[in-house]
């Protein structure tokens, strides 16, 4: 880690008034938790096209089922690692701090996180496809496939590649990240949108733009500073105790 960027960063940091994050799947990586494009990620094993979409839903909801029935397991034999209790600290010091996270994991909101906006939904969220009720469930393994009161199919409360974005969740990410003086983008390839797109809103709203992953995205170009390396080991050092 680079003392200079790191001291600039926590500076920046520390004088924020309105910090935002950014989070993807590598904050959850240091909890064994796979993530998606990288080496061992999951789009190896399964495509995309194939789990996480309406029509594959639509197609064989058993199989997605099986795919969602085999993470929520994964999820729930982890704990929230370092990065996701730097950044409960965080807000715990500066409540006015925007957590913004793809991960559908929950391991912020374990973490002690509360203002977390979960913008591609929950894997712990259940969606009737019939009447729409939304309701919780923590059950591992769940019996698939999983009804609904009103005998209506259950879906995994998430959002599915072509399904729009919880719109007020949504709303709240663009207005922080409109607000933000400061963005640290954390643990996501950049490739998904509109997700991807909150870290340029945060930039050309003038806020200062930190990277932390541990490769090159395709948002690294508009970064102002860089971290390569792994969010547990570095977030700890941006966020003192
Ligand atoms: C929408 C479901 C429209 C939940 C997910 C072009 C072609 C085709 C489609 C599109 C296109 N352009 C835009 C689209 C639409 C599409 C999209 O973006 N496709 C991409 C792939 C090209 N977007 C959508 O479909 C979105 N909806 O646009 O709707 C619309 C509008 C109006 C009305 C109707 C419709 C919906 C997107 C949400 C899709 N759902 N998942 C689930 O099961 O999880 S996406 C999936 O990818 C996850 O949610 C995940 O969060 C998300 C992003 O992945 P990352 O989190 O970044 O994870 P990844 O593995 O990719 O990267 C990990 C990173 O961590 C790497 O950079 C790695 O280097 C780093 N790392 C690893 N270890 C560490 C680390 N960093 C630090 N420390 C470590 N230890
Ligand atoms: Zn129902």
């Amino acid at each position: 880690m680079d003392p200079r960027a790191i001291s600039k960063i926590k500076e920046r940091l520390e004088a924020s008034k309105s910090p935002v994050a950014l989070t993807g799947a590598g904050v959850s990586a240091e909890s064994g938790v796979p993530t998606f494009r990288g080496p061992n990620g999951l789009w190896k094993t399964y495509k995309p096209e194939d789990l996480a979409t309406p029509e594959a839903f639509e197609r064989d909801p058993f199989l997605v089922w099986e795919w969602y029935n085999f993470r929520r397991e994964k999820i729930a034999s982890v704990s929230p690692n370092p990065a996701h209790e730097a950044l409960a600290r965080l807000e715990a010091s500066k409540p006015s701090f925007t957590l913004i996270t793809q991960n559908v994991d929950g391991l912020h909101c374990l973490a002690g996180s509360r203002n977390v906006l979960e913008i591609h939904g929950s894997i712990w969220n259940l969606r009737c496809v019939e009447c729409g009720n939304s309701s919780e469930n923590r059950d591992v393994p769940i019996g698939i496939l999983p009804r609904c009161a009103c005998g209506g199919l259950l879906r995994p409360g998430v959002v599915w590649f072509g399904e729009s974005l919880p719109e007020d969740i949504m709303n709240a990410a663009f207005e922080a990240a409109e607000k933000a003086d400061f963005m640290m983008v954390v643990g996501t390839s950049g490739v998904v949108q509109p997700a991807a797109s909150l870290a340029s809103v945060a930039k050309r709203a003038g806020a200062f733009t930190v990277e932390i992953n541990t490769d090159s995205t395709p948002l690294s170009d508009i970064m102002d500073e860089r971290v390569e390396g792994r969010a547990g080991e570095i977030l700890p050092v941006l966020v003192t105790a």
